[in-house]
């Protein structure tokens, strides 16, 4: 994997407006953003009983390490409003690191590849659209391969709304 990749997640609220405004503070933050997928309009996964989600991938570049990435971007999702609630409940903003190059980080505070991106395709479908055939550094599989193997079944739509 060449590149650091971040999903960005809204289900409450004005949901765009959290995706943009959380693009906004990252960039304040001196984070630059590369690339940026399209907006899906994504069927919730794991505890269905909440509002559809928008999510987003962004490609960024940053010289902040993964642990100093991380600190930023829970400042940035609280400086949203975030709430932390239910496990995999509905929040106005959620922001995970996807994948930083290649590295592999597992500690209690984080876990990069994010253990999601293969079992989910709100998260595997943008990465498609980016980088399909960039190489998950622990499974060695492209994006699209991970994709063609992956049994969710929840919709996601692409929309034409724009960050
Ligand atoms: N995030 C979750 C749980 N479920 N479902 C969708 N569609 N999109 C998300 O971003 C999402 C989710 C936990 O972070
Ligand atoms: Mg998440
Ligand atoms: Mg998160």
């Amino acid at each position: 994997m060449n590149g650091i990749y971040i999903l960005l997640g809204s289900n409450m609220g004005n949901r765009l407006e959290y995706l943009r405004e959380a693009e906004k503070q990252l960039i304040l933050e001196d984070i630059k953003v590369v690339d940026e997928s399209s907006i899906y309009e994504t069927e919730p996964w794991g505890k269905s009983d909440q509002d559809w989600f928008l999510n987003v991938v962004l490609q960024i570049d940053t010289s902040k390490e993964p642990q100093e990435l991380l600190k930023t971007i829970l400042e940035v999702e609280e400086r949203l409003g975030r709430i932390r609630k239910a496990k995999w409940g509905e929040r106005c903003i959620d922001i995970d690191i996807l994948y930083y190059h290649d590295l592999q980080i597992e500690n209690e505070r984080l876990t990069v590849p994010h253990s999601g991106i293969e079992g989910r395709k709100f998260t595997l479908i943008p990465l498609v659209e980016m980088c399909p055939l960039e190489l998950h550094p622990v499974n060695g599989e492209t994006q699209m391969q991970m994709l063609a193997k992956c049994s969710d079944k929840l919709d996601c739509l692409l929309t034409d709304y724009k960050l």
